[in-house]
């Protein structure tokens, strides 16, 4: 049987390749263009695209750990390494900046060819707040995986970062580290501790989320016993014991890796077409209103005055397709076959509202617009209305499908997340980037 991961995997790359396709040239400028930054900004986005595309190809899973100062995120992460490799200690600063470290964790574990990239972080205390909270929010983007690593109580501090964090929508972990001084604190009392603190904005975790660890346990005393009766004490390290996090690390990245990193590379690129698309539109919407308005009076204006039936229907939907044309070049946004065969509808609608209006008002009115003055001018007035309205609706609805982008369409983003979604467990962990 075809593995679902391989599925989910190749439908992203598809929907990135199609995306990246797309936008390929950015939007031509228009004289009436505010924002002259709109060619560096195209470039941007389309740049995250790409990395995103070139994370999927290389198959890199982003596992980042967050918290303050000193809670012991370096030594978690060392743990998991089995090498001290990321510098700890006692002071405060000892990291001063996102650094990541590939992790080689037990191959029969992981799917194919994932690469797992472990990502180290300041204390979220450590640095002034603005730059902190713009890093922390840069590298919770590139993460696929977010570890919250506490020790002892959860301050008010870690709980409103901890809901920051929540907010990205991204698989985390609450890392309960140095269960050496705390070991009667169990997942029970940790849970309970966050919930005395969240009220009633609700916990942004669930118990089976947190897990308890000793990354780097301090010196114990032992008491040994002998072999002449006498006893005596010795200091002893234990070795660091993070089996909990690395089982579930380990679970989820042979049964769900390869989704969660298709699911994560598809909700950047969406909301790097929907930043574009919102760029895009909020510069051009006034141009956009009033091409639609003209049209509406336009075709207002042709159906009273056109005596043909016919006629007003055929040149009616030809007036709505143009305006849809016209529209798209302003925007100068991609339409997929996806987004023209729904807006053929509501034109088709739009149609059926003149012709219906017309059957109608023939009926009011007597013989239609060819016979007699007062039937002529009622008619036409009801006609010209239902035919503007419709003019309107179309120019409406073609606004708000252009400024969808091609998100929605049969490859766009979110039906390729949705229904990775939707075969995956909702309860897992994989199911938070729904938000
Ligand atoms: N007792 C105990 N101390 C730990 C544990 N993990 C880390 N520490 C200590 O906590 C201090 C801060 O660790 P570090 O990893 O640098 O914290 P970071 O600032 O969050 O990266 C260091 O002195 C570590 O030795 C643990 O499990 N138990
Ligand atoms: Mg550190």
């Amino acid at each position: 049987m075809r593995d679902p991961q391989d599925f989910d995997f190749h439908r992203a790359r598809a929907s990135l390749t199609k995306t990246l396709a797309r936008y390929s040239r950015p939007p031509r400028s228009r004289p009436t263009d505010r924002n002259t930054q709109l060619d560096r900004y195209f470039h941007e986005q389309r740049e995250i695209l790409q990395a995103n595309l070139e994370k999927l190809d290389r198959q890199i899973l982003r596992i980042a750990a967050f918290g303050l100062v000193s809670r012991g995120k370096s030594a978690v992460l060392n743990a998991l390494l089995g090498e001290n490799l990321l510098p700890t200690g006692p002071l405060n600063g000892v990291t001063q900046w996102p650094r990541s470290i590939l992790w080689l964790p037990p191959a029969k574990n992981l799917a194919s060819n994932l690469q797992v990239e472990l990502i180290d972080t300041p204390g979220l205390d450590e640095i002034d707040g603005g730059t902190r909270s713009e890093m922390a929010r840069e590298v919770a983007k590139q993460a696929d995986i977010i570890l919250f690593v506490v020790a002892g109580d959860v301050t008010r501090t870690e709980y409103a970062a901890l809901c920051d964090l929540w907010q990205t929508g991204k698989p985390a972990l609450l890392v309960f580290n140095k269960t050496d001084l705390y070991p009667d604190r169990d997942r029970e009392a940790v849970y309970e501790q966050l919930r005395s603190l969240g009220n009633r904005q609700g916990i942004p975790l669930r118990p089976d989320e947190i897990v308890r660890v000793a990354a780097d346990p301090k010196p114990m005393r032992v008491r040994h016993e002998l072999p002449d009766g006498r006893v005596e004490d010795v200091w002893e390290t234990p070795p660091p014991d993070v089996r909990e996090l690395k089982e579930k690390l380990l679970t989820l990245l042979a049964r769900q890796g390869r989704s969660l990193l298709a699911l994560n590379a598809l909700v950047q690129a969406r909301d790097a077409e929907r930043e574009m698309v919102k760029t895009l539109v909020e510069l051009r919407d006034r141009d956009a209103d009033e091409l639609i308005w003209k049209f509406t009076r336009y075709k207002a204006a042709a159906v009273a005055l056109n005596p043909v039936f016919l006629l007003d229907i055929l040149g009616g939907s030809l007036a709505d397709l143009i305006l849809v044309r016209s529209l798209a070049h302003l925007y100068d946004l991609p339409m997929t076959n996806h987004e023209a065969g729904k807006l053929l509808k509501t034109i088709l609608l739009g149609a059926g509202g003149l012709l219906l209006g017309e059957t109608l008002s023939n009926a009011a009115f007597g013989m239609g617009k060819t016979v007699g003055f007062p039937g002529y001018a009622g008619s036409a007035v009801a006609q010209a209305t239902i035919a503007g309205m419709g003019a309107y609706a179309v120019g409406q609805a073609a606004k708000t499908y252009l400024q969808q982008g091609g998100t929605w369409g049969p490859t766009g983003a979110d039906t390729v997340i949705r229904e990775i979604l939707e075969r995956v467990d909702r309860e897992s962990l994989l199911a938070r980037l729904s938000l």
